[in-house]
């Protein structure tokens, strides 16, 4: 399976192209909205005030509601573009921003938004992403969720699946909500910005997916992620923890009944043990900030840079969708590398049920 995005913020159009999706899979137009409505913009006052209708138009590889295995392009028309916000900085470098870095390599400074930078970039990765969901569920009944699990200094404080979806920052506790909403009130009126992390996981997924040492399962799942605007940081299971563990600490006991904990964070040796799968990112504050910074122009001189616009505070709030639909694709993506290899399933025996009480 591989996927390919185009488009720029503030260009006519976004979209991407899935290929390698088989046959036969029912999609349509309509089953985007749910997945596109919960990352959008401009749907609380903790995220940039932009207004896109976010519709997917299926361009082709679907014939008559079903998936015909050639290639699914997607496409995303943008409805509210500005692309006058950028004028003043279109020679300005923002710093912590990728600004910079596209400039030193294309020579090329394109004034439609951030382009490719732009957390606009996200919203055909979900459409992409609601395609692999499907596929998992009806092939496999593998479903894939997240939360976000950090906001700035705040954690959770209890975890409840049902709340959520219940609240503008997918926070899993609902009696924290308020606390968050006076944070992003006072950020925001601050006019700094603050990082997060997400952390997702898919239950369901079988032991065996993913390769040994090239295209391990956590190691395509670290692309994925990381390929994502903003993130600084993946973690598989337990990640940089394991740091401070020792082994009998770290290892995850088995019975016949099962595993007995989840630090691997259900992947060993790049392959899938039956366990949930489990991933964190960490999003790095937004870098369009309207406090002024130090920087410099295309000329090199120096300037203090000041970007006004629609930015989110915190581009985390509105990354769990986003990252459901990386982990989604990357299982898609090794499931059928598996399939193709070793057939639907491994003839290994006796297998471990799935981790005791989790
Ligand atoms: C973004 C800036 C704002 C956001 C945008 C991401 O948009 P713009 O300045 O291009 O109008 O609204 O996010 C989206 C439009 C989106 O759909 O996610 C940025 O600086 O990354």
């Amino acid at each position: 399976l591989t996927v390919t995005t185009f488009g720029e913020s503030h260009g006519p159009a976004i979209g991407c192209v899935v290929d390698g999706c088989p046959p036969g899979l029912e999609i349509s137009a309509g089953e985007f909205t749910q997945d596109l409505q919960r990352r959008a913009t401009g749907k609380s006052r903790h995220t940039s005030a932009r207004r896109e209708a976010d519709e997917v138009e299926i361009l082709s590889g679907v014939y008559e509601g079903v998936t015909t295995g050639t290639p699914i392009a997607l496409l995303i028309r943008n409805t509210d573009q500005r692309s006058k916000d950028y004028a003043n900085i279109a020679r300005q470098f923002r710093p912590g921003h990728a600004d910079y870095s596209y400039w030193q390599k294309y020579g090329i400074r394109d004034p439609r938004g951030g382009g490719r930078s732009s957390a606009r970039e996200t919203t055909t990765r979900v459409a992409a992403g609601v395609i692999a969901k499907k596929w998992l569920a009806q092939r496999y009944g593998v479903t894939v969720r997240g939360w976000l699990s950090q906001l700035g200094p705040i954690v959770p404080q209890g975890f409840d699946w049902n709340a959520v979806e219940e609240n503008p920052f997918f926070w899993p506790h609902a009696a924290q909500v308020d606390e968050l909403e006076s944070y992003m009130d006072a950020l925001r009126k601050s006019g700094d910005s603050v990082g997060a992390r997400v952390t997702v996981v898919a239950d369901g997924v079988p032991p065996g997916w993913g390769e040994p040492i090239y295209g391990k399962l956590d190691g395509e799942l670290a692309a994925a992620l990381m390929s994502i605007n903003a993130v600084k940081g993946v973690e598989i299971g337990d990640g940089f923890d394991v740091v401070a563990q020792k082994g009998t600490e770290h290892r995850d006991l088995i019975s016949a009944q099962g595993f007995h904990s989840n630090h691997a964070g259900g992947i060993l040796g790049g392959i899938s043990t039956g366990q949930q799968v489990v991933a964190s990112i960490a999003l790095k504050p937004t870098s369009s900030l309207r406090l002024p910074g130090q920087s410099v122009d295309v000329d090199g001189q120096p300037i203090e840079v000041v970007t006004t616009g629609r930015h989110d505070p915190c581009v985390g709030i509105r990354a769990t969708p986003i990252a459901e639909a990386m982990m989604a694709l990357v299982l898609m993506d090794q499931a059928l590398r598996h399939r193709a290899q070793c057939g639907d399933v491994g003839d290994v025996s006796p297998r471990i049920p799935g981790t005791l009480d989790g």
